[in-house]
């Protein structure tokens, strides 16, 4: 019995060690500019060993200045000062001495729980791309200690490390005005690349030759087309142009598709320069008489939830209903994701 209790606590180890990154202290922010100022947000996830957490102490690294620790209640602040190793410039006044450590003391933090430890600075001198990593140790009574004070040497992998010294990521990108912003690594050249998708669908593309057509009653659709979606792309536009024949208004008030988890009506509008999205909750209007066109950048159909998405060559089933002449099936076909 006993042996098989040891079995089972080591294979419980072992398949936690894939979540252990999530165990390290370590900082809530995401990519900090060069020269960028930060509420630099610790994460405190475990105590000592189940001992509970009643200190915790932040070494402030050089090029982290004017560093003002944010106080929590329950705790007693400790803030010590000293010389910077450098002269900083903020904004022509030279800034050489400041907080180079912070001390939250005498409170109590379970191990069954996680807190975070906040202080606010200025991050200066530092390489665009580069790691800054703040010295933690966490102090249980008398006895219980956790360090975080291991720094990985440049260019090796701060996972492989046991107890690593919470990072500020730097951004490889500077706001203009950091000297050291052309050492920056080229990771982030095309951070923004993933940004664009959601917007596509407004982008020109013509209509795929076999677009599809239909009649409801006085209703003629034709040229109806959707778009390939670029990868991780959950949403994408759906186009037909709807020419009302008869001498009575009507309106396009709902559309359907297997495709999709649920597909609303849309239009893209100038707001302040900037083309937004705006959903039509009164559907669309189709007057008697009336040529409208659903198209890329303007009036179009929403396709929302989408689990697979659309491959060109492919086709899209849409059932489009109208206020006066009910309910006509289409089945759109998938042209590339681009305009061609
Ligand atoms: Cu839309």
């Amino acid at each position: 019995m006993k042996t098989l209790l040891k079995f089972a606590a080591v294979s419980l180890l072992a398949s936690s060690a894939a979540t252990a990154a999530l165990a390290h202290a370590s900082f809530a922010n995401g990519e900090v500019e060069p020269e960028g100022y930060v509420a630099a947000v610790l994460q405190v996830p475990h105590g000592c060993d189940g001992k509970a957490t009643n200190e915790v102490q932040i070494k402030l690294p050089e090029g982290f200045i004017s560093a003002k620790p944010m106080p929590k209640a329950g705790w007693d602040l400790e803030v010590i000062t000293g010389d910077y190793k450098k002269s900083y410039d903020n904004h022509g006044k030279a800034i050489t001495s400041g907080a180079v450590e912070i001390r939250w003391k005498n409170g109590d933090l379970p191990d069954a729980f996680y807190d975070t430890f906040t202080v606010y600075g200025k991050v200066s001198g530092i390489e665009g791309g580069s790691d800054l990593p703040f010295v933690t140790t966490q102090l249980c009574g008398t006895d219980g200690k956790v360090s975080w004070d291991e720094i990985a040497p440049a260019g090796t992998d701060p996972h492989s490390l046991k107890s690593p010294a919470p990072v500020l990521k730097i951004a490889a990108t500077s706001s203009g005005h950091d000297a050291h912003a052309g050492h920056g690594q080229a990771a982030a050249a095309d951070a923004h690349a993933g940004h664009g998708a959601h917007g596509d669908h407004g982008a020109a593309a013509a209509a795929p030759t076999d677009a599809s057509t239909g009649k409801i009653g006085d209703l003629e659709l034709s040229g109806g087309f959707t778009k390939a979606m670029l990868p991780g792309q959950p949403v994408g536009g759906g186009f037909v142009t709807i020419h009302n024949e008869g001498s009575t208004d009507d309106r396009l008030i709902a559309v359907e598709s297997p495709s999709a988890g649920r597909v609303e009506l849309h239009e893209m509008v100038m707001q302040n320069d900037v083309m937004k999205m705006r959903q039509l909750n009164d559907g669309i209007p189709v007057p008697a008489g009336a040529m409208v066109e659903l198209k890329p950048g303007g009036l179009h159909l929403m396709f929302m939830d989408v689990k697979k998405p659309f491959v060109e060559g492919e086709t899209v089933d849409v059932k489009l209903t109208f206020e006066k002449a009910g309910t006509v099936d289409l089945v759109l076909p998938i042209g590339p994701a681009k305009g061609k």
